[in-house]
């Protein structure tokens, strides 16, 4: 696929994101972003720049929860941010979150009708779904004989050492419930409980939990099997050959993104701007292309190469999808998930 090589690429993309900004030298808005790692391709980044003489500052997080707690703690000055659809709906109930003016995004018609049926914000009033992908597992076919395509592999004691998991309570819990054949957003104690246990037997086999390094750690070898999510694995199966990407038979969080605009955004038409742009049907193909994400925007699908239309794990098979699902938020009963993710983290 035709993928710019992000995990080289990262620091350089850093670099770029602390250069003065165009206020200074050139009386240009800035635009802040606070979203993901590897998450827009450089040069839509650049061409949004060009085309509205901006600047555009990239702040990184690495878990959904690590975003909520830095905006907890007072971080501000962020114009636009990235969270997954249930830390949107988080973020809504601490009313953190300004409503969007359609007015200014007509290319809101291009969202995909369907995603947005079963969307939590249907209506986009606070949020614009941008990519969504699987959780997925990855190993080296060299390295993991008979890998049977199932989150019971995390049981394999012959890869000790060498595996990682997300260091994401919805991601590592929910993974096991979806081995208990129960759903990964259950609230229910008992199989809370259990999901735990397992995770403790999978603790006893990995390295660490964490959610950044598994990328270049697969890529390099360093790593034999991972889980993380779909585009950044497929980012960096671009430097290693050897990759295999699946998504587990029990099924696993199909999860999306949204574009949303903090109630303080200084910048709120240059964050519309933002929104619009990467909703465009040439801009979304080419980003998603470029990142290995999928971007819930029905103009933009015509624009995909059929490798990319092809792949199994951002267009699985009905009966894949149906085992799927997305990471719900958990409201008041968020303190269920975190006492036991404390045993799993204090096992
Ligand atoms: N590098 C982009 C990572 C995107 C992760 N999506 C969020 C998944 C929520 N569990």
């Amino acid at each position: 696929m035709n993928r710019r090589r992000f995990i080289a690429s990262s620091a350089a993309f850093a670099a770029l994101s602390t250069l003065p900004s165009c206020k200074k030298s050139g009386g240009a808005q800035t635009l802040t972003i606070f979203t993901w790692s590897d998450y827009l391709k450089p040069e839509v980044k650049e061409k949004f720049e060009k085309a509205h003489n901006c600047r555009v500052v990239i702040d990184t997080f690495d878990s959904n929860e690590a975003m909520l707690a830095k905006l907890d703690a007072g971080a501000s000055g962020y114009d636009l941010l990235v969270p997954s659809s249930y830390a949107v709906q988080a973020l809504k109930r601490k009313g953190l979150l300004q409503p969007l003016d359609h007015a200014l995004l007509p290319n809101l018609k291009n969202i995909d009708a369907t995603y947005l049926s079963k969307a939590l914000d249907p209506k986009m009033e606070i949020s614009v779904p941008y990519m969504t992908a699987p959780t997925c597992l990855s190993y080296l076919a060299s390295k993991v004989s008979d890998a049977k395509h199932s989150w019971t592999i995390l049981d394999r004691a012959d890869l000790k050492g060498r595996i990682t998991l997300l260091d994401d309570m919805r991601e590592v819990l929910g993974a096991a419930l979806k081995v208990l054949g129960q759903s990964l957003n259950s609230t229910d104690p008992e199989q809370l409980a259990k999901a735990a246990d397992i995770a403790i037997a999978w603790k006893k086999n990995i390295a660490k939990f964490e959610n950044e390094q598994y990328k270049s750690g697969i890529a390099s070898g360093e790593f034999f099997l991972v889980q993380g999510y779909a585009g950044d694995l497929m980012q960096a199966a671009d430097e290693n050959e050897d990759m295999r990407i699946f998504i587990p038979e029990e099924g696993t969080a199909f999860s999306c993104d949204d574009l949303c605009i903090p109630k303080e955004a200084k910048n709120t038409a240059l964050a519309h701007q933002f929104i619009d742009f990467v909703s465009g049907p040439e801009i979304a193909a080419e980003n998603m292309e470029s990142i290995g994400y999928r971007a819930p925007n029905s103009a933009a699908y015509s624009h995909l190469t059929e490798d990319f239309r092809g792949s199994e794990v951002l267009f699985p098979p009905d009966a894949v999808f149906a085992k799927c699902e997305p990471i719900a938020d958990l409201g008041d009963k968020l303190p269920l998930w975190t006492k036991e993710w404390d045993r799993v983290k204090n096992s």
